[in-house]
């Protein structure tokens, strides 16, 4: 009920911004149709404000509301002006002596543009500074109380999100695509103040105690001396540091897994990582484990796909978040929890749910649904809102509290310590994007940026001058936040782990034992290929100790890559039971808002081609149609994409319509040299593109002459997920079987389980 209400309201809304794109264009204006060199003059009106930022505070400085129409306020009204409002005639020329004399300092306006200017930029984050972010919308489905009382997971309770995607350590114009840690950071503007859940798409982390992540972080990020190599972890510092510190080889096994290279943010699983301490509204409590499940699936790209995209789109990931959401394919992932007993000694089948390198197998504890996330909107600025947004892990609500998971206890620090400097100063709270949603009364006063204008005397408790006000809520019965008291046992002060910490292979060797034998290729393949970037051979036979200790295959399989001999391991191989959640194979998808590209000749025949890019947006995909040049087919059709500006990665299936016409020479061209019997030859581009669309397990589909183009690419027209025929729309429904599946492994003889 919660998914229909959800994608009801979705399709209202899209039929709304589609009236409001209907509004007929002033000349001269984007998509206008009357090209014109002038800049328009006549304003157009101002996008809607999106759901959660009714646009900047609107008070005067007396915090009187004021009378100026929303557009100007929001910076979208008719006339320029400075920042203090004043219009302006001219802001193309500097005030001069003369036309051909020195500017004067007494330019105001010159110096105010310029000086805002030099000041455009902030500090990036010191991780995750890569990410993109959406709006949306969380339903609770109610089943959750007996667990939490949080209000926001009551049944059919509507909270507004906002939610930012990242890599870990890339800087702010870093590829998308590089193989690394995804952040994955939800702030829910809950009616009893804002929820921030800052997870990752991986289950574990690299570090036990928070007291190591500026060590990893500093191995991690480029090296110190050249500053090389951007958003990578292939290279020396890094493997340096987790094969010396091998708590951290969990983690990077999942990084070097397919998890580590997503095939888009819709496509990820996300985790909250540590283990939660929720209370009901009876006082009793559980241990729980927050995990996001993407109703699209989780996959992956294929890691020369993820390398190709790093050069050819950069923005890959977040281009395509921003077009589904602009398409209507709302990207959505149901809220799950593994709920655990709060036991004193805080473990869960031998699992110590402190350590942050553990996760809980779902085969012992199932992920139960607790309600669906949907993302509507995309920022209106990204700078204001995706940019500016800062999460918390200690923004909670009442009914979750944190436990004492050292990682976590460390993040309770950092997350607001890092704002003070990143976004200026400590009033970063009344940024439209973070400001709560619940009515805020603190007593919080002044600084940098300060933006509310407080009325009353007295910021302070106990006062009398404000009547006392405001007053506190008499506990948990009026909604406050009441700490969970939890036991905190009569405890040495020390700085170490409990042995449990000491286990840093048995769940690594899970992992690798859970997964099918192609991830299991994907994994040798990317450690060989990152240790083969390593330069110092000491790091190199290290980690190959490391792999050693969890399985002695993958550790022999890498080692013949590197040329080395494999070590035995150094300590007792564990065997878990594996968890077949753990991989991501073997079960079919919806395809909502994938690409199909349909390759065509212009001087073909084009007999199917409508019918086909109608199934495709039917099936609620994307048809994309890619031909030797930009503009219009003969029959009318819109190009989408040029053989010169596209690449194979663009598509998750292509197909290769009609038949080149007899003498045509756009997708098949004749060898001169071979004579008039002469074999014909693709245009190499569209050879390319088939080739490495069938190197990467992409379904193909082709009809007609089609096939040919197959044959000429080298592509086998009889190899699985690789379908002809002389109906399209069979040729059509084939591929969208497979893409079910997302990739056909089958095809290269690869066993899936
Ligand atoms: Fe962190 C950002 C996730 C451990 C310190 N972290 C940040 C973001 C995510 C995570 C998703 C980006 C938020 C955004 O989009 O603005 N971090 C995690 C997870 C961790 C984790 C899942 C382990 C379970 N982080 C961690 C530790 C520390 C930090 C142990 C420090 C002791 N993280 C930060 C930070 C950042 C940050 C330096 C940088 C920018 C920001 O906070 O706002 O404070």
């Amino acid at each position: 009920k919660a998914v229909k209400a959800t994608v009801e309201s979705a399709a209202a809304r899209a039929a709304e911004l589609l009236a409001e794109r209907e509004a007929p264009p002033v000349p001269g204006s984007p998509g206008s149709g009357t090209p014109s060199l002038a800049e328009p003059t006549k304003p157009r009106g101002p996008l809607p404000p999106k759901p959660d930022q009714a646009g900047p505070d609107r008070r005067t400085a007396t915090g009187a509301p004021t009378d100026a129409p929303a557009e100007a306020v929001s910076g979208q009204g008719p006339f320029l002006t400075t920042s203090q409002g004043a219009r302006l005639r001219d802001s193309d020329h500097s005030l001069k002596a003369g036309e051909r004399g020195p500017t004067l300092l007494q330019d105001h306006h010159l110096r105010e543009k310029i000086t805002h200017f030099d000041h455009e930029r902030i500090p990036e984050r010191v991780v995750h500074a890569r990410g993109a972010g959406a709006h949306g919308t969380f339903i609770g489905y109610g089943n959750a109380r007996s667990v939490t009382k949080a209000g926001f997971l009551a049944k059919g309770v509507e909270t507004p999100v906002f939610v930012r995607f990242s890599t870990v350590l890339g800087s702010r114009g870093s590829a998308d695509t590089v193989r690394d840690t995804r952040g994955f950071a939800t702030k829910f503007y809950t009616d009893q103040g804002t929820f921030d859940l800052v997870g990752n798409n991986i289950p574990v982390f690299f570090i036990q105690d928070g007291i190591k992540f500026p060590d990893v972080i500093h191995a991690g990020k480029p090296h110190p001396d050249r500053e090389i190599p951007q958003a990578q972890s292939a290279h020396d510092t890094f493997w340096d540091f987790v094969s010396l510190h091998t708590e951290a080889q969990h983690h990077t096994l999942w990084n070097m897994s397919d998890r580590g290279i997503p095939r888009s943010y819709r496509t990820m699983e996300g985790f909250g990582v540590h283990t939660f301490r929720c209370v009901n509204s009876d006082g009793e409590t559980s241990l729980v484990k927050f995990h996001w499940k993407p109703v699209l699936g989780v996959h992956s790209l294929t890691w020369e796909e993820a390398q190709l995209l790093a050069g050819t789109d950069p923005d890959f990931h977040r281009r395509d978040l921003y077009d589904a959401i602009e398409a209507g394919a709302f990207p959505q992932w149901e809220l799950g929890v593994q709920v655990l007993p709060d036991t004193p000694d805080e473990l869960f089948a031998g699992i110590d749910l402190l350590d942050p390198t553990k996760l809980v197998p779902e085969e012992l504890a199932p992920v139960q649904a607790i309600g669906l996330l949907t993302l509507t909107h995309n920022p209106t600025n990204f700078f204001a809102e995706t940019e500016q947004v800062a999460y918390h892990v200690g923004n909670l609500v009442p009914g979750i509290d944190v436990t004492n998971d050292p990682l976590l206890q460390a993040r309770l620090f950092s997350y607001i310590d890092t704002q003070l400097t990143r976004l200026g100063g400590p009033n970063f709270h009344q940024i439209p994007i973070n400001r709560p949603h619940a009515p805020v009364n603190d007593m919080l006063r002044d600084g940098f940026h300060q933006d509310a204008v407080h009325g009353g005397v007295a910021p302070y408790k106990p006062n009398s001058l404000d009547g006392g006000c405001p007053f506190f809520a008499g506990g948990a019965k009026d909604g406050a936040f009441v700490d969970i008291p939890a036991h905190v046992a009569d405890a040495v002060k020390i700085r170490a782990n409990p042995a449990s910490y000491d286990d840093h292979y048995s769940q690594a060797r899970q992992f690798w034992l859970s997964m099918t034998p192609v991830e299991k290729e994907h994994i040798v393949a990317a450690y060989t290929f990152e240790l083969a970037k390593c330069f110092e051979q000491s790091v190199k036979e290290r980690q190959l100790l490391a792999l050693a200790n969890i399985d002695s295959d993958l550790c022999a399989q890498v080692a013949a890559g590197l040329g080395l001999p494999a070590p035995k391991p150094s300590e007792p191989l564990v065997d878990l039971d594996p968890s077949p959640a753990l991989s991501q194979l073997g079960d079919v998808w919806p395809t909502d808002g994938r690409m199909i590209g349909i390759i065509v000749d212009p001087d073909g025949d084009l007999s199917g081609l409508d019918a086909v890019r109608a199934a495709v947006s039917a099936a609620g995909m994307v048809p994309l149609v890619v031909a030797p040049y930009g503009g219009k087919l003969p029959d009318g059709t819109t190009i989408q994409r040029t053989f010169a500006a596209t690449r194979s990665v663009e598509y998750d299936a292509v197909l290769v319509a009609g038949s080149p016409a007899p003498g045509a020479d756009a997708l098949v061209v004749r060898d001169s040299k071979a004579g008039e019997e002469g074999a014909p030859l693709l245009d190499p581009r569209v050879a390319l593109l088939l080739q490495e669309c069938f190197r990467h397990a992409k379904a193909i589909g082709a009809w007609g002459a089609g096939i040919d183009a197959l044959e000429v690419a080298g592509v086998a027209a009889d190899a699985p997920g690789v379908l002809g025929g002389d109906d399209p729309e069979a040729v059509f429904a084939g591929v969208h079987t497979a893409l079910g599946a997302h990739r056909v492994w089958e095809r290269f003889g690869t066993v899936l389980s």
